[in-house]
């Protein structure tokens, strides 16, 4: 029986999302996945609902088995980072909600606005590096003024699904192509983000800018952005946006 593709993936929305493309677009193919999901998506965010019901990986520990017993891997929004032994022994793919190599790491839309560069989506070969490596496929998104966090974020991963739908018989069938990306791009950690949190009260910056950066942390339900006062409270900050 042919080896298996590994999708790890941490978010449930996605999961769900490739998993009824396949059954409706793929069937052919559908028994060649088999989903995991990592410990870190435990914890309850806006994304995970429907993950629940998969069986756990630790790509870090497990990843001689991995190699063992799988034709290629691909990163759904997995949150643990690939070791290099696993991205060095077999092809790792990775499906990330940015359009290399602008904004690589954390969160890119909320990087994208504040700092004006291109949103996408990527499907990419991994490297040694976070979301790093030759590039199979992206496709940008247009941040729309009145977009917050939120809104720019799921025109990403409606991105995220559309590359999936082109590619993924060519990367079944070894039959895709690559470029290289253009330059090596920034990256930013989960702690530049929650730097970015940290509002400044005194920080002088134009109205334009003060709105970018709010709707750029402004995410549904997350809390976010937030000052704390002169007594020492903290005070979550978001903002809303509508068009006429
Ligand atoms: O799954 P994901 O959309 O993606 C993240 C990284 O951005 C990505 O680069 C990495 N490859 C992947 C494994 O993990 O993450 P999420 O479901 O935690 O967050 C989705 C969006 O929700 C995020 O882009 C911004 C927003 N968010 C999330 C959290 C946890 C917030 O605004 N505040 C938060 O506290």
């Amino acid at each position: 029986m042919d080896k298996k593709i590994l999708v790890v993936t941490d978010n449930g929305l996605l999961y769900k999302a490739v998993t009824e493309i396949l059954a409706a677009e793929f069937s052919d193919i559908f028994n060649l996945f088999e989903f995991k999901r990592t410990k870190l998506s435990q914890k309850k965010h806006l994304y995970t609902d429907g993950i629940e019901e998969l069986q756990e990986v630790n790509v870090k520990e497990d990843y001689h088995s991995i190699i063992t017993n799988y034709s290629k891997v691909i990163s759904l929004h997995c949150k643990q980072i690939f070791p290099d032994e696993l991205v060095k022994s077999m092809i790792c793919i990775n499906i990330h909600p940015g359009y290399n190599p602008y904004n690589r790491g954390w969160y890119p839309q909320v990087f994208a606005i504040i700092n004006k560069i291109k949103l996408g989506a990527t499907i990419h070969i991994m490297d040694e590096q976070v979301d790093h490596g030759a590039i199979i496929d992206r496709q940008e998104v247009e941040i729309k003024n009145h977009y917050t966090s939120k809104e720019a974020y799921e025109q990403v991963l409606e991105a995220e699904l559309e590359l999936f739908r082109r590619n993924i018989r060519s990367i079944v069938e070894n039959n895709f192509r690559t470029i290289e990306p253009e330059f090596e791009g920034d990256y930013h950690s989960i702690q530049d983000y929650n730097k970015l949190c940290k509002l400044d009260l005194n920080e002088r910056i134009s109205m334009g800018e003060a709105i970018d950066k709010l709707r750029a942390l402004s995410h549904g339900t997350y809390k976010n952005a937030y000052f704390i006062d002169k007594e020492g409270n903290k005070t979550f900050v978001k903002i809303e946006l509508s068009q006429e």
